[in-house]
């Protein structure tokens, strides 16, 4: 079967690869091609995979070097750079980190240096609920009104998880005073310039709490506002999950939510690999407002 990119949006917002070896150990010509169509449709979905962890951490060590999460709590025993997610458990004790990810996020957003892209697995899911949605923030920024691009342009966003860690994590413990020392607030470009294309994407997330040079009110109200267009529908993809699927995703120019589903019937184990990124470049003021 040949290798083909199919995408699953009319804007071409994410693309399904199909023809594939399912274990992902590909030539350099099917890499090569695989990696032009992410940087293309930002958000990549395979189909009916059969990885082993040691795959899944050797084809998305292809693409850049990887991240482990830390602490290393959720990190699966044996492979740290896999990170799990979600509510399975194993001898009474939680192996993933429930309810991650839900609410409009990147990945890393609100640390110094956010993570460039993640490939995130499904290994057990529930047969309702647990989809994935995906945004697509260059579609995102293309789409404001001149003068709100003017308005951002050259700004920054304040991203806390101290100011929002409970608000997000309401079932998880507190953040510890070493926590907070070590996850510091951190200011990010709100027009974001891609490293490997140039593109401009809005930078904003579920951490983002000011923009620069605004009054507190006035920034939070403008941060819902370009959620508000982040996340119309026309800039989505939703993606429902079968196990064997795995979704790649680049963190830089797309924004992903968990949805909900029935925990107290359903198990759902998602193993994600994560790549090392770099701090956000921020678009030029004309380069922005004509992006
Ligand atoms: O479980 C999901 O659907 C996504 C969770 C998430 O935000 C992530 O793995 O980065
Ligand atoms: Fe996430």
């Amino acid at each position: 079967m040949a290798l083909a990119i199919t995408p699953l949006t009319p804007s071409g917002f994410g693309a399904e690869v199909t023809g594939i070896d399912p274990t992902l150990q590909l030539d350099e010509e099917t890499f090569r091609a695989v990696e032009q169509a992410w940087h293309d449709h930002a958000v990549l979905v395979f189909r009916d995979l059969a990885m082993t962890p040691e795959q899944q951490i050797a084809f998305t060590r292809r693409l850049g070097p990887l991240h482990i999460m830390v602490p290393l709590q959720y990190n699966l025993d044996g492979h740290p750079e896999i990170f799990v997610v979600g509510n399975a458990e194993e001898g009474g004790k939680a192996v993933g980190m429930r309810r991650a990810g839900m609410g409009f996020h990147s990945d890393g957003e609100d640390k110094a240096i956010p993570n460039a892209g993640s490939f995130l697995a499904a290994v057990q899911v529930p047969p309702e609920g647990g989809d994935t949605i995906f945004a697509d923030t260059r579609a995102a920024w293309h789409a404001l009104p001149r003068e709100t691009k003017a308005r951002l342009a050259g700004r920054r966003a304040r991203f806390s998880r101290i100011t929002l860690h409970h608000v997000h994590y309401p079932h998880l413990p507190a953040l510890t005073d070493e926590q907070k020392r070590d996850r510091p607030d951190v200011w990010h470009p709100i027009a974001r310039l891609h490293p490997r294309n140039s593109r401009v994407a809005l930078y904003i997330g579920r951490w983002a709490v000011e923009i620069e040079g605004m009054a507190e009110a006035e920034g939070t109200a403008l941060i819902a506002e370009l959620c508000d267009v982040a996340h119309r529908p026309e800039f989505l993809y939703r993606h429902s999950w079968r196990p064997g699927d795995a979704v790649l995703w680049d963190n830089r120019c797309t924004q992903h939510c968990a949805t909900s589903f029935d925990e107290e019937r359903y198990t759902r184990r998602m193993h994600r690999t994560t790549l090392e990124g770099e701090a956000p470049v921020l678009a030029s003021v004309a380069a922005a407002v004509a992006a």
